[in-house]
């Protein structure tokens, strides 16, 4: 199974092909025709990318670099189209390739290259079990129960069904796609490119916007559900309420809430939370908010019941929700209050909301590779991405500005792009430059829609702090905002893992009584204590500045199933995370946090719990992750 769509014939004249090359992203387009016609000429040491950050166009090639490569990569589509090269079918290995992608990501890159050629493998699948629970453990009984159809609970599914373990996911809602089935509103849409947001495996080459829509991701997991044989296996509309461990037979008990409104009980051998970090909506707590009259509701459960066309609107929160959907609804609002707390850093982003150009749509179809080349480029631009930035330089006195000399030129940058989109509004610009570090909050990418949203007439920017929410309204010490609509862009509960859900673990204890608001696990992924329970986005997991979060599931799926291969294959009923693993991590994943921009500012942010902790997020590159996730060492683990 893979989504993919295979290279067509090249029947366009040099015009046409010309005109797709000025869209081409070069290095990569480069390493494709390299590998599909054989040649290495077409990846001359002059034209080794100097960079791979994205911020840097084609990798830094000068102008007469990106002619001579178009002019390398005419040559080698027209020789295909006339029949004088015939383009071989990718496949990954080899010398060839572990070249080739070394010539992209740099000779310094080599310890990134087997991950890398893990990416490259797409739309193959290198991290599917290798075994099936047949061979290891035929007549054992072992099922397993995963919370949650979205992103994560999807891929368990499918993994868990190659391996030949049978498995149920419990979704409380009645489709797939779990934040993309619940954020409906107008403008959304992830901040990750459209190639990089998917699974490794399963992937469309063809995605119609760089930067994907939320009903287009929608249908993808609903597509993968689908072709993947996962949707049989899940029960909609029923919520897990308490899962039990049982000491004596090493079994889950996993109460549900049937559509009925009943209670059911399903046995598991192993669980996997598969909920998410992003899933519970936060209301602020702010007196009067029972007092409004009107209709008010959260951004994540937008009600596309009230038409907002000429009300008078007010939105509590500019964070990543607010930033989407505000630009969106300004159009039509008779007027809107934007109450903000604190201000967010935006990311230039031009092409935003642009569709992917016709000229790279037609290089994908029509060069062999190039999808994969592309990704692959995108990805080794991630595994680090921004993370040098927001590095904390302990000498360095940059007070709340800035952590290091490379983070106060990246504030530098992004404040003169805010001056340039507010420079006919000094009023909005001295509200919207943030007073915290770049990289301590969610930086949101723009494409100018912010600004030019905040600047029209029907729209004000309130930074006074909100002192009630009264029947008619908002107020401020300033005053009263009168409103027909409060929608609330104030975010999730994401520091509270696992809740409602009781959990209950080994001698009977109650796992968010051992949490206590402090959610701790090994790798992100399992709690002392807690013995065949696993997270997927569990705590520490989340990442800022690179990469994307699909990636990290990929990573622990792939944990699980090894965890579990090695139950099957060793006969022990279960695996229970030891406390010195536990304990040795965090206190590595604390101090690393503590030098991360995020861990340093004192900046309000939902990466934190109520402890002040940094419990949401990774502190180092996806690469430490993806080389601890690899093969479990048993040593961490007590077998029982
Ligand atoms: O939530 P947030 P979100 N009074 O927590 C404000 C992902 N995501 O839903 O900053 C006044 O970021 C709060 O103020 P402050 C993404 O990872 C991705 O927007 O805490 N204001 C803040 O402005 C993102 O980071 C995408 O001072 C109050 C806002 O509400 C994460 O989800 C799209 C308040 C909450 O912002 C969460 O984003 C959407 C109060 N009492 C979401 N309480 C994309 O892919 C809270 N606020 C693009």
């Amino acid at each position: 199974m893979t989504g993919t769509t295979s290279t067509e014939p090249i029947t366009d004249g040099d015009d046409a092909i010309r005109r797709a090359l000025l869209d081409a992203e070069l290095p990569p387009l480069l390493a494709a025709l390299a590998i599909a016609t054989d040649d290495p000429a077409l990846l001359p040491g002059h034209l080794r990318p100097a960079t791979i950050n994205r911020l840097v166009p084609q990798g830094g090639y000068s102008a007469e670099q990106q002619d001579e490569a178009r002019s390398l990569a005419f040559a080698a589509l027209t020789a295909i189209r006339d029949g004088r090269l015939r383009p071989r079918r990718m496949s990954a290995g080899g010398d060839e390739m572990l070249r080739t992608a070394g010539f992209l990501a740099g000779t310094d890159a080599e310890r990134y290259l087997p991950l890398l050629m893990d990416e490259l493998a797409a739309p193959d699948d290198p991290a599917a079990p290798r075994w099936q629970k047949s061979e290891l453990a035929p007549d054992r009984l072992f099922h397993v129960v995963i919370v949650g159809a979205g992103m994560s609970g999807l891929l368990a599914g499918y993994r868990l069904g190659q391996a030949g373990i049978p498995y149920t996911i419990v979704e409380k809602n009645d489709d797939v796609g779990g934040t993309w089935l619940e954020n409906t509103y107008p403008g959304c849409r992830v901040d990750v490119s459209s190639h990089l947001y998917n699974y490794s495996f399963f992937k469309h080459d063809d995605w119609p916007h760089y930067f994907s829509s939320q009903d287009v991701l929608l249908d993808y997991f609903r597509e993968f559900a689908d072709r993947g044989g996962i949707r049989e296996h899940i029960r909609f509309s029923t919520e897990v309420m308490a899962a039990e461990f049982d000491d004596d037979t090493c079994t889950w008990t996993v109460r549900v809430r049937t559509p009925s409104g009943g209670t059911e009980l399903l046995g598991a051998q192993a669980v996997i939370s598969a909920v998410g970090q992003l899933n519970r909506p936060s209301y602020p707590r702010i007196e009067g908010r029972d007092d409004f009259t009107g209709p008010s509701f959260h951004s994540a459960r937008w009600d596309h019941g009230i038409d907002l066309n000429g009300k008078r609107v007010a939105v509590i929160g500019t964070g990543a929700s607010a930033f989407q959907f505000v630009p969106e609804i300004a159009r039509t609002v008779g007027g809107m209050v934007v109450f903000q707390r604190t201000a967010p850093w935006l990311g230039p982003t031009p092409d935003y909301h642009a569709p992917v150009s016709d000229g790279l749509r037609w290089l994908f179809r029509h060069v062999p590779g190039y999808a994969q080349w592309y990704r692959f480029w995108l990805f080794s631009s991630s595994v680090e991405g921004g993370l040098p930035t927001v590095d904390v330089d302990p000498t360095w006195q940059g007070g709340e500005r800035s952590v290091s000399a490379s983070n106060d030129e990246r504030r530098a940058l992004l404040t003169m792009y805010l001056e340039h989109m507010f420079a006919d509004r000094p009023d909005l610009l001295r509200a919207a430059i943030p007073d915290y570090p770049p990289g301590a909050k969610r930086m949101l990418r723009d494409n100018g829609v912010w600004a030019a949203a905040l600047k029209q007439d029907n729209v004000e920017l309130v930074t006074d702090p909100i002192s009630r929410i009264t029947e008619r309204g908002i107020a401020t010490a300033e005053g009263e905002y009168e409103a027909d609509v409060i929608i609330y862009a104030t975010g999730f509960s994401a520091s509270d893992f696992l809740l409602p859900m009781t959990v209950t673990g080994r001698d009977g204890v109650d796992l968010h009584k051992r949490w206590n608001g402090d959610a701790r696990a090994y790798l992100g992924m399992t709690v002392p204590g807690f013995p065949n329970l696993f997270l997927m986005y569990g705590p520490n997991t989340n990442i800022v500045v690179n990469g994307s979060i699909v990636f990290f599931s990929e990573c622990e799926a792939h944990y699980i199933l090894e965890c579990l291969r090695s139950l099957l294959h060793d006969g022990h009923r279960a695996l229970d995370c030891r406390d010195e693993a536990h304990d040795a991590y965090n206190e590595m994943i604390d101090a690393a946090n503590r030098r991360r921009a995020w861990g340093a500012s004192a900046v309000n942010s939902w990466y934190k719990n109520a402890l002040g902790r940094v419990s949401q997020n990774w502190p180092f590159t996806l690469m430490e992750y993806w080389e601890r996730t690899r093969t479990p060492d048993l040593g961490d683990y007590d077998p029982l």
